[in-house]
């Protein structure tokens, strides 16, 4: 099991750029619904300026999404997503966007990467869409595989573990067979714990402190955090116990994203990037002056600290 601060050891999917850094993806919900941004990107010209601005703040790749997962919520017909998410996507990768599509179907996945996504992240894993895995394997493009239990309609009822990192990290592992066995490559997955995906608080604090147990499986490992209802528990106000709102999470959001980054995660998704882009350089510094014979952290184009002393 690794320390904290070990430098992650995993092969990176083909396509992705290798950053001396944590990489950031900041989040374009277009849809009217979300739990913390749900409306302000439903429009899609909204939704480009939007991504175009999470990109000039330091996003690193994009995450474009047509149907809301927050807990409770019904599937978007696929009709609906397809108009939501793809000129979107097209807009995005045309400008040179690393775009990433959020989606549970394999229809949505295949016309996305058809209009410039260059990864595919479902939050089922490719469990929700049986075509899922065909359609990942024919594209080759990167797969976000993230631990999931069932539809948001009812996954709070599905929050039951022994030791939930040791029964994340076997369900997933499920996954990557099932995947592999389906043809999809190796080199193309990368693992998420599904924070907030029939999870308690309680459970998703266990698989932030023990993410190493996670990038411990050798492959790039995403952690989203951001806004999470459980952040607004951790920072209820003490007097009412209200939650903290969902836009008030981003400081939180970003030590999550430093404490990630030094536990060796490939990635973190945010909807507020400006924090993090500065914190995983942060800590990028902060690792490289505390490896033996390091030099000055002043420049490096991706990971580095922006302008030297
Ligand atoms: N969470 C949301 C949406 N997409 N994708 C991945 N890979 N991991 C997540 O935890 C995840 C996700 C939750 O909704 P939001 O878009 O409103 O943050």
């Amino acid at each position: 099991m690794g320390s904290m601060s070990e430098l992650p050891s995993f092969s990176l999917p083909a396509g992705l750029p290798r950053l001396e850094r944590c990489a950031v993806m900041g989040v374009v919900n277009v849809t009217p619904d979300s739990f913390s941004d749900g409306g302000l990107w439903h429009d899609p010209a909204k939704a480009i300026a939007h991504g175009l601005a999470l990109r000039a703040r330091g996003a690193d790749l994009v995450d474009v999404g047509g149907e809301s997962t927050r807990p409770g919520s019904q599937r978007v017909p696929e009709d609906e997503e397809l108009r939501r998410v793809i000129p979107v996507v097209r807009e995005l990768a045309d400008a040179g966007v690393m775009v990433s599509v959020d989606t549970m179907r394999a229809s949505v996945a295949e016309r996305a990467v058809e209009a410039g996504a260059a990864v595919v992240n479902d939050v089922s894993g490719g469990l929700a869409d049986p075509a899922m895995a065909r359609v990942v394997a024919e594209t080759g493009a990167p797969f976000v595989v993230m631990h999931w239990r069932g539809q948001s309609a009812d996954m709070d009822k599905l929050a039951v573990y022994g030791d939930v990192v040791r029964d994340v990290v076997a369900e997933l592992t499920d996954r990557v067979d099932a995947l592999l066995a389906a043809g999809v490559k190796e080199d193309q997955l990368i693992l998420d714990p599904g924070l907030g995906f029939a999870k308690t608080p309680e459970h998703n604090w266990a698989l932030l402190g023990r993410l190493d147990e996670l990038t411990a499986l050798g492959r790039p490992v995403l952690v989203a955090a951001s806004r999470k209802r459980f952040l607004g528990t951790l920072l209820a106000d003490p007097a009412t116990g209200e939650l903290r709102p969902p836009r008030e999470r981003d400081d939180a959001t970003a030590a999550v994203s430093v404490l990630s980054a030094r536990a060796g995660a490939w990635a973190v998704r945010v909807h507020d990037v400006s924090g993090t882009a500065d914190a995983v350089r942060v800590v990028a510094a902060w690792q490289r002056a505390a490896r033996p014979g390091h030099s000055c952290p002043t420049a490096g184009k991706d990971g580095g600290v922006r302008e030297g002393l």
